[in-house]
């Protein structure tokens, strides 16, 4: 193990300069696979860098719209093309910032490279529609336009996609932007505006100020000139954006948690069932809002399905994330390591049967990082805390029904409804899945992790503030209908 103290110092991105805070604090940004590594050190800003960072864009905002938006595509193109040809650089970061594989952090980084071509598209793309007037000597139709400033406030579980998926929409409707990232994954992030600054784009119209959330995301919520506000993270802090945007009348948008549903029907194709859940549980180390944490499997087939999905969970290999052969990375942090032991230790408390792992890793190679084995309980009934709240880590609550009626019952019993996916071969219980079950995103036969990026993507209930991220659906959200009469 090599401990490595000399660092880079990450600054923050305004008016298009990089500078550091006005109290010069920083803080080291730790690989979650060894915590003696510093990947880098961030800046501990205060609320004046994001009162600047927000004044900037609000100026640069007034030119940034006027571009037609091919040319605001132009900048999004170019910004891919330079994230594309630091694919490697970018996902290594990720992953000793994070934690997750190298391959999936690869993933994601091309996923982000897809998002900003698939949005320079939009610039070229319709804004609105015409709509018939009674007045037959008139013209009447809508037309889109910008918010103003668009305050960003990211997790750290998709340190490249997220902000992506929340920038390039903001920008190529004519937004100028001001993120927060997580602070797990600031030096990330600091990678991905890089990108941007590379491509050229105009000072002030992407910023970044990094910092504790109760202070920069707090500050960017309350502060006046920010004219929407998009956020991905906890329901609790997700809430208080909302309530503080909404008292002064900001537009926002919140993605929060989930607690994803699988059923497994009797006429099930068990082989792909169990595959599907062991990624859609334990990829990303569970800690994604996706996550398929509920196992909802019918009695006929319950021994068999149990059987495999223990032995598959067996084969998984742990390690740091930047070895070959590493299929599951640490938990992202401690707080996120504790919180999942905790939740494991309340699902024995509360009569549930541990059938797989339900340990942190112990070991030489473990003893450094934030390793916990991926965790499968049986014999839990719904009202159970495991089958209720998001874990955020890799532990399924399997949960056996007599039917299909059943099963869709307890998927729908929880407060979340982001996505959930069922395998079945009949025809009659995909579509009841599909009419029924209370979800943003619904599969069939394929894990309920995830949607591709050209499709909309948000959930129901408290998952999130109903509105919708990706593909033509950020639209909504990143800007206002205007109607316009003309005589
Ligand atoms: P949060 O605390 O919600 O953090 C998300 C973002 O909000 C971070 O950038 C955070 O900053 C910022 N933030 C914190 N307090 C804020 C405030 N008062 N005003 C504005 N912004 C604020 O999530 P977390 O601590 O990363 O994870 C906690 C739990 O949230 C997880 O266990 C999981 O259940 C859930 N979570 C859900 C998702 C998704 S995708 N739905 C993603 C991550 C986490 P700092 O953390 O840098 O201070």
């Amino acid at each position: 193990m090599t401990v490595e103290t000399k660092k880079e110092t990450y600054l923050n991105y305004i008016n298009g300069s990089w500078v550091g805070s006005s109290t010069g604090e920083v803080k080291p940004s730790i690989n979650p696979a060894n915590k003696d590594e510093v990947v880098g050190y961030l800046q501990m800003s205060t609320k004046e860098e994001v009162d600047k960072a927000v004044s900037v864009a609000k100026q640069a905002q007034k030119t940034w719209k006027r571009l037609s938006g091919s040319e605001r595509g132009s900048y999004l193109h170019k910004a891919a093309n330079v994230l594309e040809s630091k694919l490697e650089e970018v996902a290594k970061c990720m992953t000793l910032e994070m934690g997750k594989t190298l391959p999936e952090a690869k993933g994601e980084t091309a996923r982000g490279v897809a998002i900003l071509r698939y949005y320079a598209g939009e610039g070229m793309r319709k804004v609105g529609d015409v709509i018939p007037s009674t007045d037959s000597k008139a013209l009447m139709f809508t037309s889109r336009v910008p918010l103003g400033v668009v305050g960003v406030v990211t997790p750290w579980n998709f340190p490249v996609a997220i902000p992506i998926w929340k920038m390039a929409p903001a920008l190529i409707y004519g937004n100028t932007v001001v993120i927060k990232p997580a602070q797990e994954t600031a030096v990330t992030c600091a990678k991905v505006i890089q990108c941007f600054e590379e491509a050229g784009i105009p000072p002030g119209v992407v910023n970044m100020v990094t910092g504790s959330g109760s202070v920069i995301g707090q500050a960017l919520t309350d502060n006046p000139d920010v004219n929407g506000i998009t956020f991905t993270g906890s329901n609790e802090v997700g809430k208080s954006i909302g309530q503080g945007a909404l008292a002064r009348g900001a537009k926002y948008q919140l993605e929060m948690g989930g607690k994803n549903p699988v059923i497994v029907a009797a006429d099930a194709d068990i082989e792909l069932a169990v595959e599907s859940t062991i990624s859609g549980a334990f990829r990303s180390t569970g800690q994604k809002c996706t996550a398929t944490s509920r196992v909802i499997v019918e009695r006929a087939i319950y021994e068999t399905f149990k059987e495999k999905l223990v032995e598959k969970t067996r084969e998984i290999t742990i390690g740091d994330g930047l070895q070959e052969g590493i299929w599951m990375g640490p938990c992202a942090n401690e707080d996120q390591l504790k919180t999942v032991l905790s939740y494991i230790e309340i699902g024995k408390k509360e009569g549930a049967t541990l059938l797989a792992g339900g340990n942190r890793l112990k070991g030489e190679e473990y003893e450094n990082g934030f390793f916990v084995e991926p965790t499968i309980f049986e014999n839990v009934t719904s009202e159970m805390t495991i089958a209720q709240e998001e874990i955020f880590g890799p532990v399924i609550a399997l949960i056996q029904v007599n039917n299909l009626e059943e099963a869709l019952q307890i998927a729908n019993d929880v407060q979340f409804g982001l996505s959930a996916s069922i395998f079945t071969s009949n025809i009659q219980s995909m579509l009841s899945f599909i009419e029924d079950m209370e979800a943003g995103l619904v599969r069939i036969n394929s894990e309920s992790a995830g949607v591709e990026l050209q499709a909309p993507f948000g959930g129901m209930k408290q998952s999130s503030s109903h509105s919708r991220e990706q593909g033509e659906a950020a639209k909504d959200f990143f800007t206002s209908i205007k109607t316009v009469f003309v005589k």
